[in-house]
């Protein structure tokens, strides 16, 4: 695998030509292509990379809260979705692995790690949440998809609780056309009504997106139960989770227009969220305790 690694970002490239490009800034993957060079994430036109606010798009790493926790005492003074995706991660290393399927040999699989601990972190950050943590963020890039993982570690004395989620932007070539399975009996949080209710999913059908979409699915399956995307009859995108409970499902729809940095307005259209996470409840971490959880995407075009 070639690496190129610049003050800004690290991108990594397959000998099949896969591809994938990770800003320092939150750790937040931006580009991921297949072997063609068809682009499977959406970013906005409008997307800040310098650092200076979180990445419109990509797979922004939410944590240590998803939205905002103001009944939280621990959190309720963080930024919504948590400091992880607007800090400056460091690059800790790559490791290559090579399957012996391979049939014009080179490597199969690159994997990518990212450190985050509180000397990264702004003073304002660590004032607000002033835990010995470490986070290790791991990109794998392989021939059929892309893995993204993250390690929680509590090095500090006392014990905290965190959530975690990848807030992952899948480009679609028209939402209207999308059905998203997997969810079937799942019980679910739907966050656009108030009071903000639960819900069950029904036994059967996919579910589409016709609206404005902000549901917090825990499914019924459990942390591993595979979510597909799938246009008409075409599937997409597989997105199995590890250990993350929950998957949340986004589209703003037309509020697109209230994020100055959602470009074009109508670029709702290409994209759907499809966010693995661990946001209902707290994921406890006692001193020296740590915890895993991933997500596993497959493009399956
Ligand atoms: O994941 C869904 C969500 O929590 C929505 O409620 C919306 O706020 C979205 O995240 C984007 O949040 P952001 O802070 O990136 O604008």
């Amino acid at each position: 695998a070639q690496v190129s690694i610049t003050d800004s970002q690290v991108s990594a490239t397959l000998p099949s030509r896969e591809s994938v490009e990770i800003l320092l800034h939150g750790a937040t993957v931006i580009s991921w292509k297949d072997a063609s060079g068809a682009e499977k994430l959406w970013l906005s036109e409008g997307a800040v990379l310098d650092g200076s606010k979180p990445v419109r798009g990509g797979i922004p790493v939410v944590f240590p809260v998803f939205g905002t926790a103001p009944d939280h005492a621990a959190t309720a003074k963080l930024p919504q979705h948590g400091f992880a995706r607007s800090s400056r991660w460091e690059f800790l290393g790559k490791s290559t692995s090579e399957s012996s399927g391979t049939k014009d040999g080179g490597d199969s699989s690159v994997k990518l790690d990212f450190g985050l601990s509180p000397n990264n972190l702004s003073e304002e950050a660590k004032k607000a949440w002033p835990y010995e943590f470490g986070l290790i963020f791991s990109v794998t890039l392989g021939r059929e998809g892309l893995t993204t993982s993250i390690v929680v570690q509590n090095v500090g004395e006392s014990v905290w609780e965190f959530q975690t989620l990848m807030h992952t932007y899948l480009k679609v070539k028209d939402i209207s056309s999308i059905l998203v399975s997997g969810l079937e009996s799942a019980s679910y949080v739907d966050k656009l009504t108030s009071p903000i209710s639960t819900n069950m999913s029904p036994s059967s059908g996919n579910l589409t997106i016709t609206a404005k979409t902000d549901r917090v699915y825990t499914p019924a399956g459990g942390p591993s139960d595979p979510v597909t995307v799938s246009d008409g009859r075409k599937k997409l995108y597989t997105v199995a989770r590890d250990n993350l409970n929950e998957v949340v499902i986004w589209n703003p729809w037309t509020d697109a227009k209230t994020m100055g940095d959602f470009k074009p307005v109508d670029g709702y259209k290409q994209m759907i969220c499809i966010e693995p996470g661990t946001v209902r409840g707290w994921q406890k971490l006692e001193a020296g305790e740590s915890w895993e959880g991933g997500q596993i995407i497959t493009a399956h075009y």
